[in-house]
């Protein structure tokens, strides 16, 4: 056969496989019908608000990589969250350092890391993304690009929740890299838009109490995002330091490629972090996953992960399953 007639083939086959869904919605920005169906995913329940607003973008602008900025900024910004923004909890010296990463389908990203006083560090992820030539800026760089950038950098100050936890933690200073098997954690956002395509965002304080320059996998892409247009997106939560160690988002999106379900490659992904980490019992960690299909999955290692996703006329949210019960 020959190679164009191979090329015409192999597409055909391709597009049944991706494109099955043809979406008619009215609405500003889904006006038309189209080939996808839009969807948004973000972990735990602070997922719920930032779908709300993602969603909102992505029916205005019609611009999936403005809709996962926007959606993660609502948790940037809410005071009562601990673990996301400049009121998250601090590290052991009392300082909050903040992580961030926003990944286009296409290969584009960019990420900040161990960056201090920076209002919205998705925001600055999504300048080092589209006016460097880099991927990660890190620490005082990144606050004085942010600066440059235009971006608000408010004062260095612990919100008093904040302050009130790390008193009470500094009277044993236990260094003891846990996380808590609880909600409320990072947010990681992953979405679709009506053509097809996709982005992620990932947002974070980090660990509570960590050693002063530690980054976890937020802000490493592969680790706590990625996204590919032509398979689909993942994102992660939960102790960095074991999503590091495998690689957790490229892992999922890289076994989709080969064929598997969403919910099947974060099953996977959470077996081969238990099989590589010690201490498991003291380690929580889940993941979401979209592919182009529309289909999703989430799993973490132990109960009381969940996750929001909003569809067209429904945002909900959905309790993950777990390895151990
Ligand atoms: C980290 N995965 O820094 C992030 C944050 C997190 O509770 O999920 N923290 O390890």
């Amino acid at each position: 056969m020959s190679s164009r007639r191979e090329f015409v083939k192999k597409t055909i086959l391709t597009s049944s496989l991706i494109l099955p869904f043809k979406f008619s919605a009215s609405g500003n920005g889904f006006d038309k019908t189209t080939d996808f169906q839009p969807l948004i995913l973000s972990t735990w329940n602070h997922g719920l608000a930032a779908n709300e607003k993602a969603w909102e973008v992505l029916e205005s602008s019609g611009d999936i990589v403005s809709a996962v900025e926007q959606g993660v900024m609502v948790t940037e910004s809410d005071l009562s969250n601990l673990t996301v923004g400049l009121q998250g909890l601090p590290d052991r010296e009392g300082i909050v350092t903040l992580d961030a990463a926003i990944m286009r389908g296409d290969g584009g990203c960019g990420t900040v890391s161990f960056v201090r006083q920076v209002m919205h560090p998705i925001s600055l992820a999504r300048k080092v993304m589209e006016e460097t030539p880099h991927v990660m800026l890190s620490g005082e760089g990144a606050r004085q690009f942010a600066i440059e950038q235009g971006l608000e950098v408010l004062p260095e100050k612990l919100s008093p929740e904040a302050e009130k936890a790390y008193k009470e933690w500094k009277q044993k200073s236990e260094y003891k890299p846990i996380i808590n098997i609880e909600n409320h954690d990072t947010i990681g956002m992953i979405g679709m838009d009506t053509s097809g395509k996709l982005a992620g965002s990932c947002t974070t304080s980090g660990l509570a109490f960590k050693m002063h320059g530690r980054v976890g996998d937020s802000p490493i892409i592969g680790a706590g995002l990625f996204v590919d247009e032509e398979v689909g997106a993942a994102t992660a939560t939960g102790l960095g330091e074991s999503i590091i160690r495998i690689c957790g988002s490229f892992l999922i999106v890289e076994l989709m490629r080969q064929g598997w379900e969403p919910q099947k490659a974060c099953e996977e992904a959470v077996k081969r972090l238990i099989a590589k980490n010690k201490n498991i019992e003291d380690i929580q960690a889940g993941f979401i996953a979209m592919n182009k299909d529309g289909e999703y999955g989430a799993y973490s290692v132990h109960p009381g992960f969940n996750f929001a996703r909003h569809t067209k006329g429904e945002n909900i949210l959905i309790d993950s399953k777990s390895k151990f019960k």
